[in-house]
């Protein structure tokens, strides 16, 4: 098989010269390197565009809203910050083999080795497309990195065949130096554009941080000191930003441009209502406490947060809009194609469901929602907490449904009496006080019929009422703890339950958080010394 020649080549390479070993890993290397350059090219281009404009990002996208909804606890991960890397870094695996490809059959056919990056660039731009929230503009980067990408693989195959046993009749240091300044460039790029996202993401904090918040018309009640059990190792009573759960199919934060954010109401409405940031800041605000829930949280898990949230009352926006005879679902939207469909009362009852925009006084983070979201007390986040919001519509459960909803779960989202055992953690030791009791605590919530008691058991002993924090309002998490007073050195478990105000003890049935929230009593196994 003649390899091929390259101008300087005096006489064609005989079968057997040359370090042929040496020349398919050169070349598979230039596939990776110029795949790389696509991403980083492209990378760099989406902080002009969107965050969804990257390939990476649409690509990944894609697979979490293919992924079945029946999987759904399974990939909860997805949806938590380290199931991401995994999915990112399973992706750059695939891609990376793809490339490599690429460059080992451009070897011989260089022609072959960038069609190959031209349909991988074509699959991405596709998946680009294809995202809700993009425009053709978002095609860009794609296009650009892509076309970067070719003339880059082609020249690296060069230099990857222009192997000192070939290039006989060349100067010496003529392909180590083409090597040196292509492999350069690509270093230069890469870093350029590394240099790019960390600015670009710096910005974004900036400019989330610049935004001001208006005083509420209403303030939430005053936290009582006592509503925070003093006892190591319980969760504060408000969730810093920084600590609360976050839980989306987003892979990459969307970037929301708070002077051209807009937000529609329609559908079943007399009026239709659009308002910018400006106009909706002038609302008068309402600020109050809520306690957000995932469904997928499971018993004991911590994917639920306390917050004081600043926004307008969605029941105002409705009222003003004019809302139909027939229509009992709102279907908010987020910029990103997320849904989620709302029972109509739970946004026009007197609950203060919230289109917000302040998180614990500040403006929410990127990653909860910035600049707008909906916070609604009594139901998971899956049908009402939609983060990025752009639109809602007024409609009917029997002609909409929304992203969970359509792949399994639950219509209605009712958040379940639910209660956790924070202190001891599991299989920890909790040392005797001088009296030789021990205390445990934790968390209980119901929210919008809110907690009344909770009970604690040491092993196979009688149920005992546990002390309560004070109750804030029945939307906020209660805390609770339990004094053993005469606590028996040795190995033990403890359970709790809670009974919520409509008398209602927590069911011991064990539920999965599919299709409508996990379900039983949390049970710890600690240690007494
Ligand atoms: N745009 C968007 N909003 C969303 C989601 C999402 O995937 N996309 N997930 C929802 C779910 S399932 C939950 S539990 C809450 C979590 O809000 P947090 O991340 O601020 O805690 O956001 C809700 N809002
Ligand atoms: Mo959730």
């Amino acid at each position: 098989m003649a390899a091929p020649s390259t101008p300087h080549t005096a006489h064609p390479p005989r079968p057997d010269d040359g370090p042929r070993d040496h020349l398919p890993w050169w070349s598979v290397l230039a596939g990776i390197v110029s795949g790389i350059v696509l991403l980083a090219v492209s990378g760099a281009l989406s902080l002009v565009f969107s965050s969804s404009s990257s390939p990476l990002v649409a690509v990944g996208s894609a697979f979490v809203d293919i992924v079945p909804g029946s999987l759904k606890d399974l990939v909860i991960g997805l949806f938590g910050t380290r199931d991401k890397l995994v999915l990112g870094i399973s992706m750059l695996v695939v891609y990376a083999v793809l490339t490599g490809a690429a460059g080992l059959l451009g070897a011989r056919r260089p022609v072959l080795g960038a069609l190959i990056l031209v349909a991988l660039g074509a699959f991405a731009g596709i998946t680009v497309g294809a995202r809700a929230q993009n425009t053709a503009a978002d095609l860009i980067p794609t296009l650009l990195g892509t076309a970067v990408a070719v003339p880059s693989l082609l020249a690296l195959l060069r230099v990857a065949r222009a192997s000192p046993a070939r290039v006989t009749t060349a100067p010496p240091s003529a392909p180590p130096r083409r090597a040196v300044i292509l492999g350069s460039g690509v270093l230069a790029a890469i870093l350029a554009v590394g240099a790019q996202t960390v600015a670009g993401s710096r910005e974004m904090a900036r400019r989330a941080a610049q935004f001001v918040l208006p005083s509420p018309a209403h303030r939430a009640r005053r936290i009582p000191e006592d509503a925070q059990i003093d006892l190591a190792g319980m969760p504060p009573y408000l969730t810093p930003n920084d600590d609360f759960y976050r839980i989306d199919t987003a892979l990459a934060v969307p970037r929301v441009d708070p002077t051209s954010w807009q937000l529609r109401i329609g559908g079943m409405v007399d009026h239709e209502l659009t308002l910018d940031l400006g106009q909706l800041l002038a609302e008068p605000m309402t600020e109050t406490h809520v306690t957000l829930t995932c469904v997928s949280n499971t018993v004991g898990g911590d994917l639920a947060g306390n917050a004081t949230w600043l926004g307008v009352p969605v029941r105002r926006l409705l009222e003003r809009a004019g809302v139909q005879d027939g229509a009992d679902m709102v279907l908010s939207r987020s910029i990103d194609g997320f849904t989620a469909s709302t029972p109509l009362e739970a946004l026009t009852d007197d609950r203060d469901a919230l289109i917000a925009v302040g998180m614990n006084g500040n403006p929410l983070p990127p990653e909860h929602g910035y600049p707008v979201r909906m916070v609604v007390p009594g139901l998971y986040g899956y049908v009402s907490a939609t983060k990025w919001l752009t639109e809602m519509m007024v409609t009917r459960f029997a002609d909409d449904t929304a992203y969970w909803t359509s792949r399994g779960w639950s219509d209605r989202g009712p958040i379940k009496t639910a209660s956790r055992i924070d202190v001891p953690r599991a299989r920890a030791r909790l040392e005797r006080d001088g009296e030789g009791a021990v205390v445990l605590g934790g968390t209980a919530w119901a929210q919008h019929r809110g907690i009344t008691g909770v009970q604690v058991r040491i092993d196979d002993g009688a149920w005992k009422d546990a002390r309560l924090g004070a109750e804030v309002s029945t939307d906020t998490w209660t805390q609770w703890a339990l004094r053993w007073p005469d606590a028996e050195p040795g190995e033990h478990t403890a359970t709790v339950r809670a009974i919520d105000s409509t008398g209602e003890v927590q069911t011991a049935e064990q539920a999965d958080p599919a299709p409508n929230g996990a379900s039983g009593w949390h049970s710890v196994d600690f240690t007494v010394t």
